[in-house]
């Protein structure tokens, strides 16, 4: 929890767009969006949130290895995956209202190949999961106790997901039981990471707990090949954060994909994205959402519905965490 309060106090204190993050070796500064517009050297990692800087770090050492963009993003995910200190991610991720920690993945690759996990439990590293069920079996998408099973047989190890942070936080909760997602502080910190790797092929990875205190059962976008997550290796990839059940309504970032095919920048597809979650709601209050995209030549690009939403990326020459555009400030 706390150093989510810190960024958000950082993105706050940024509010113009400019944001500094020491850790980034070199401290750079970025004003705004850096919407490229020409083509950028290969390779290329952008992911969701602060938490996608050292899931980033990692991607690109498998990148520069001319290692492939789909093993960068399961590698990427992983990190924040394993960080008992990120709430909404794999091992440390807030509970549901039952107090379970369940977990969604998805990944996807510059072949349409795809596989995803829904509703598991106990399982550190879901994204893996989601990937064996790409590779090992004829099925994309297996959810719960079956999934688990599927888990289990492949080799992975049963681990208490709920750490005594994340249920004293639900304890809390309990006590007023109030399911209020509160934007940019709870909820959003899922990671989506996209990858354009040496050979020119994209793919991309979606991980979370889902949103905290959820009900019971609750599967959000991030598993759903279309909506969290999608890749089209002749026009880019998109991924999304937020509250899932407005991203899936549109198709999201399916939606961002072919606005891009259609002649948007990654940046245009994602503000388009945007603007047809708010016109398909009668509000948006309290209601973030983010897109992330990357095109074929490396062009890049996210955009929000409320201030807030920031990014990682990570080119030969930029190692950055870029705030997102977006349509409205939250206070
Ligand atoms: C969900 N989209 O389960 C996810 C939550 C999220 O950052 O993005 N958190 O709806």
């Amino acid at each position: 929890m706390k150093s989510r309060r810190n960024f958000i106090k950082t993105a706050l204190v940024g509010s113009a767009g400019l944001l500094t993050y020491s850790c980034l070796g070199g401290s750079e500064h970025q004003e705004g969006n850096p919407k490229s517009s020409k083509p950028v050297t290969k390779p290329v990692v952008i992911s969701t949130w602060k938490h996608g800087v050292p899931a980033n770090q990692a991607a690109w050492k498998v990148l520069i290895n001319n290692g492939s963009a789909l093993d960068a993003v399961e590698t990427g995910v992983r990190v924040s995956e394993s960080d008992p200190d990120n709430m909404t991610v794999g091992l440390g991720g807030l509970p549901d209202r039952e107090g379970i920690v369940t977990l969604d993945a998805c990944i996807m690759d510059h072949n349409n190949n795809c596989g995803a996990v829904g509703f598991l439990q106990d399982i550190e590293n879901p994204i893996s999961v989601a990937r064996k069920v790409m590779e090992d079996t004829p099925h994309i998408f297996m959810v719960g106790k079956g999934a688990k099973m599927f888990a289990l047989q492949k080799g992975f190890k049963e681990t208490n997901l709920l750490t005594d942070k994340a249920k004293k936080a639900w304890e809390e909760w309990k006590k007023k039981s109030k399911y209020k997602p509160i934007i940019n502080i709870e909820n959003h910190d899922t990671i989506g990471m996209l990858a354009l790797d040496n050979s020119g092929n994209l793919s991309g990875a979606c991980t979370t707990s889902g949103l905290a205190y959820k009900l019971h059962g609750r599967v959000g976008d991030s598993p759903i090949i279309g909506a969290g997550l999608f890749v089209d290796n002749e026009v880019g990839a998109a991924c999304a954060t937020g509250v899932g059940e407005a991203v899936i309504r549109i198709a999201g970032s399916a939606i961002v994909v072919e606005l891009m095919r259609n002649g948007r920048t990654p940046m245009e597809a994602c503000k388009e994205a945007v603007h047809r979650i708010i016109k398909k709601h009668k509000s948006v209050e309290g209601l973030q959402v983010g897109f992330l995209a990357l095109n074929k030549n490396g062009e890049y690009g996210g955009y929000s519905i409320y201030q807030g939403f920031n990014y990682a990326l990570n080119t030969k020459d930029k190692n950055m965490l870029v705030d997102a555009d977006y349509d409205r400030k939250w206070q």
